[in-house]
């Protein structure tokens, strides 16, 4: 209902500006006489929402690729120092050669729904994907049908992950190369234009996606623009770095994170996994007592639960996973993925494509290595919420930004539309940042918004809605009696100093609450969209193999 409303909403508005009357009138009439009858509904809107617009005085339509890899954290790159041993030589020339955007966030930190999200240009609760099991609803389009309406080429490659059950081609694209859920590193099975192609003798994926992009790019029609959308799997645990680079970092020492070492108590008759001579910043500061630490006012129990449950450092995977391992994995497996970027930048080199293709590499979530005692993502801290963001196109920008403004993954729809010379369709809730890589003017957002929903596979994480401005953060949970939480970004980088029950705060805290309930109000997400359990309590020792 909510979506119906939403696409009657947007014809509404459109009619009143529309100079095509016979067109509208066509769609009102499908409208009303199918009131009743939601496939014909959604059949008009996807007529409606598929009729593209071109921008006034556009520039010539330039080619994109879009580079996407799962749970890379913003921070993890060579260039920004963060990991002092780790190497990524290409992202680090996608940095210099074009713009790095350092406070990119997601509106849900989870795959699939942030992917949905980027392609939709839609928040969690408007394209309602909000775990990573449920397949999307059929009436979604995605960004890449419009383009293909303007007559660009578009290729898919890797993980689509939206709905675990499935690879077969999705909309939007005249090349399809996916797998199923989460697939496999190595050895994977393809899906390539609805044929299962199974890939043998140690193939590993990440190589695999780079060269049948390639492949693509080579055989393409040079007439027309293209748009490739190139998906990995890494770096996603498990970790399984390619065999050339497995233990790269082996010897390297790992910086822990000050919040790392918030409890020296772990959950009664639990054996304690993780509990290392910590290094750096953290050997510095005691371990925080229970008592001292959680509770009221200061952090949410939710987080001490969690930090010793499948997705804490304290019985990570329940058990199975050594952290300093877990931890030289991830930036080994990240090699693959840089190297790819590489050959890509290389081959647009080589063709002379370089000023005339916009290059983008985002990751989907992010992902917490030992902050607040956790790991993955989900929650609204920074290590979760930040994606890296890089983008690269000599021919309209200058290289070697660093752009502090605040962007997010719906975003992406409406930049890539805009460079293909498409107007943004009304109801996209991103906005386009081209007019940001010009170097123009313009009134851009303060502030972003926050939604993740409670997951019945992964329990710990309670739901919970937030907003963060350049300074402040504050995250209110929902459906569980915990504290909620307020943080001065710039005293307390690493979120460590609850400030919820501070008094001089107060007044700040309910001004940022009642812009919550703006924004979901503003934008139809009064509402939880509730999904079927599809999979047992996978990830809860609690309650494990229960259904
Ligand atoms: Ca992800």
């Amino acid at each position: 209902m909510k979506r119906s409303k939403m696409i009657r909403d947007t014809i509404c508005k459109r009619l009143q500006n529309s100079k095509c009357k016979t067109v509208w009138l066509i769609a009102i009439l499908a409208l009303v006489s199918c009131q009743q009858d939601k496939v014909s509904q959604n059949e008009a809107a996807k007529e409606d929402g598929l009729s593209i617009r071109r921008l006034p005085n556009a520039s010539r339509p330039r080619n994109v690729i879009f580079i996407l890899s799962d749970d890379h954290r913003f921070d993890f790159m060579g260039f920004t120092g963060k990991v002092p041993w780790l190497e990524t030589p290409n992202l680090d020339r996608m940095a210099r050669e074009g713009a790095y955007f350092p406070n990119t966030f997601v509106t849900t930190s989870l795959c699939s729904p942030s992917r949905a999200s980027i392609l939709t240009g839609l928040y969690s609760h408007t394209h309602t994907v909000i775990d990573n099991q449920a397949p999307a609803p059929e009436e979604l389009i995605f960004f890449p049908q419009y383009l293909q309406k303007a007559d660009y080429q578009t290729s898919f490659f890797g993980k689509w992950h939206m709905g675990d059950a499935s690879a077969h081609p999705r909309p939007g694209f005249d090349h399809w190369e996916s797998f199923k859920g989460q697939g496999a590193y190595y050895n994977p099975t393809l899906n390539i234009n609805g044929k299962e192609v199974k890939y043998e003798d140690s193939t590993y994926i990440t190589d695999l996606l780079t060269e049948h992009s390639l492949k693509w790019l080579k055989k393409r029609d040079k007439d027309k623009p293209f748009f490739l959308y190139l998906s990995h799997k890494a770096v996603h645990s498990n970790f399984l770095p390619a065999k050339r680079h497995m233990g790269d970092y082996e010897d390297e020492e790992i910086i822990y994170p000050p919040s790392y070492n918030t409890s020296n108590q772990p959950v009664k008759g639990k054996r304690r996994f993780n509990a290392p001579d910590l290094k750096g910043e953290a050997s510095n500061s005691k371990p925080y007592l229970q008592d001292e630490y959680y509770g009221d006012g200061r952090m949410p129990d939710w987080q001490k639960m969690q930090r010793e449950s499948w997705h804490g450092v304290d019985y990570m995977y329940h058990g199975r996973t050594d952290f300093e391992e877990f931890f030289k994995r991830y930036c080994e497996t990240l090699k693959a993925v840089d190297e790819g970027v590489g050959e890509i930048l290389e081959y647009l080199d080589d063709e002379g494509l370089a000023e005339s293709t916009l290059v983008i590499y985002m990751g989907d979530n992010g992902f917490s290595f030992g902050e607040h005692g956790l790991i993955d993502k989900r929650h609204f801290y920074e290590e979760s919420v930040k994606v890296p963001f890089l983008v690269r196109c000599p021919g309209i920008m200058e290289g070697g930004q660093t752009i502090g403004k605040m962007i997010q993954n719906i975003d992406v729809a409406p930049t890539i539309l805009e460079i293909a010379g498409i107007q943004k369709p009304e109801h996209m809730q991103g906005m386009s940042i081209m007019p940001i890589l010009k170097g123009e003017e313009i009134a851009w957002r303060d502030r972003i918004f926050y939604e993740y929903y409670w997951e019945y596979s992964y329990p710990q994480t309670p739901t919970m809605h937030g907003v963060r401005t350049d300074r402040y953060k504050l995250i209110r949970y929902h459906g569980v009696w915990d504290t909620n939480e307020f943080y001065d970004l710039k005293q307390d980088p690493y979120e460590m100093n609850n400030l919820t029950a501070s008094s001089e705060h107060q007044d700040q805290i309910k001004q940022l609450t009642s812009e919550i309930y703006d924004w979901l109000e503003e934008t139809g997400g009064m509402q939880i969209p509730l999904k079927r359990t599809v999979r047992p309590h996978s990830g809860d020792h609690r309650n494990r193999g229960l259904y």
